[in-house]
């Protein structure tokens, strides 16, 4: 790679961090993450650009979960298409836009990758200009020799290979894993050529954390533990936690979490009532499972409630899920009050506290 390249310092970066791995993957997985970078650099030149760019609006279609997709999340998708396509080790890629993978024309079936992303995490914040992400997963092809199909992509998040996530925010920041901790690059722009460069290589979540986000709209739908936990940070100080603690919603889960990556926190997007059918909101495959890599690697932890994140095998490239991760002592917390949902302990206790006031019978 020439210094030219926007991923010529990533890779010397990834090249140390890798030491020690098989050579060969170690090659394969830097020249996969290092195309799924450049693919980054390009959506944040259009992102930053934004209206300048024609990158704004409404494309005029849906995708496989009805949602309307904007202009960027399709640009944003085309530039990521483009840039695996041109990787040899990667079979093939799954992308939230679309119902089906994509297998790559010249590598599908000697690529030793799978990748899935999610090109543009936090669309309804894009007009807005308030920060968005892309998140990618790499995982393993398990039977090369044969380009795979749907079903090889319905592995555990434990399987990941490694994920991460861009976020186009003041600065543009990539985090990533290797399962090796997660370290942290900077997109610096201010040479001939923009450049990855590395700025924290051992990123750690606050164990404590008086600080969480969850979209409050949908209290009324949430189930019992979700609604103890809540009820008891908005008591604050004069409730059983005996602190207060800050709410926070950007909307974007990569702008989320990073900002628990950055100083501890939960973020929560429980199970509901409602849509009985969707448990949840999320995507496993595109947001739930890399994020929980990436936090578990961080120190933190991620559940769906009952069972950590990474042992959910997919059903489906598109399933969704509850999600609730960050600061371990308070997923820890989370966790029990599922296990053990005590029907002593109301949140109706606190009803009187402003924001998540009950209906009177
Ligand atoms: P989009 O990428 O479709 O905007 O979804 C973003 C997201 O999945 C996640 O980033 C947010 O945490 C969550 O949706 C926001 O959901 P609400 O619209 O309920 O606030």
């Amino acid at each position: 790679m020439n210094n030219t390249s926007p991923t010529s310092l990533l890779d010397e970066a990834l090249q140390r961090h890798l030491a020690g791995m098989d050579p060969d993957a170690a090659l394969a997985l830097r020249e996969t993450l290092c195309a799924v970078a450049r693919a980054c650099v390009r959506i944040s030149d259009v992102a930053s650009l934004g209206v300048l760019a024609d990158a704004h609006g409404l494309a005029g279609a849906s995708h496989v979960h009805g949602e309307e997709q904007k202009r960027l999340d399709l640009i944003a998708d085309d530039l990521m298409a483009a840039s695996l396509e041109g990787c040899r080790h990667v079979a093939a890629w799954a992308s939230e836009e679309h119902e089906q993978p994509h297998v790559s024309h010249a590598h599908g079936a000697q690529g030793s990758h799978l990748v899935v992303f999610d090109p543009l995490d936090g669309s309804s914040n894009i007009e807005a200009n308030i920060s968005i992400g892309t998140i990618f997963s790499v995982l393993p092809h398990r039977y090369r020799g044969m380009a795979p199909g749907a079903a090889d992509f319905m592995q555990p998040g434990h399987q990941q290979i490694a994920a991460g996530y861009v976020l186009y925010g003041p600065a543009t920041l990539m985090v990533l894993t290797c399962r090796r901790g997660v370290l942290v690059f900077g997109l610096d722009r201010r040479g001939d050529a923009p450049q990855w460069v590395l700025t924290y290589d051992n990123v750690r979540i606050a164990e404590h954390t008086r600080e969480f986000a969850i979209n409050a709209s949908n209290q009324r739908f949430w189930e019992k533990p979700i609604q103890r936990y809540v009820a008891e940070c908005v008591a604050g100080d004069s409730g059983p936690r005996m602190k207060d603690f800050n709410m926070r919603w950007v909307a974007s889960m990569v702008a989320e979490v990073h900002r628990i990556m950055t100083r501890g926190g939960v973020f929560l997007y429980p199970r509901d009532t409602r849509e009985p059918r969707k448990p949840g909101r999320l995507r496993l495959m595109v947001e739930a499972a890399p994020m929980a890599l990436l936090v578990e690697q961080a120190g933190g932890r991620a559940t769906n409630g009952t069972s950590e994140l990474l042992d959910l095998v997919p059903d489906t490239l598109h399933q969704r899920v509850p999600v609730i991760l960050g600061s371990k002592d308070e997923i820890d917390r989370i966790v029990s009050y599922h296990a053990d949902p005590s029907e002593n302990v109301s949140w109706q206790l606190f009803k009187t506290r402003s924001l998540f006031v009950q209906p009177q019978a």
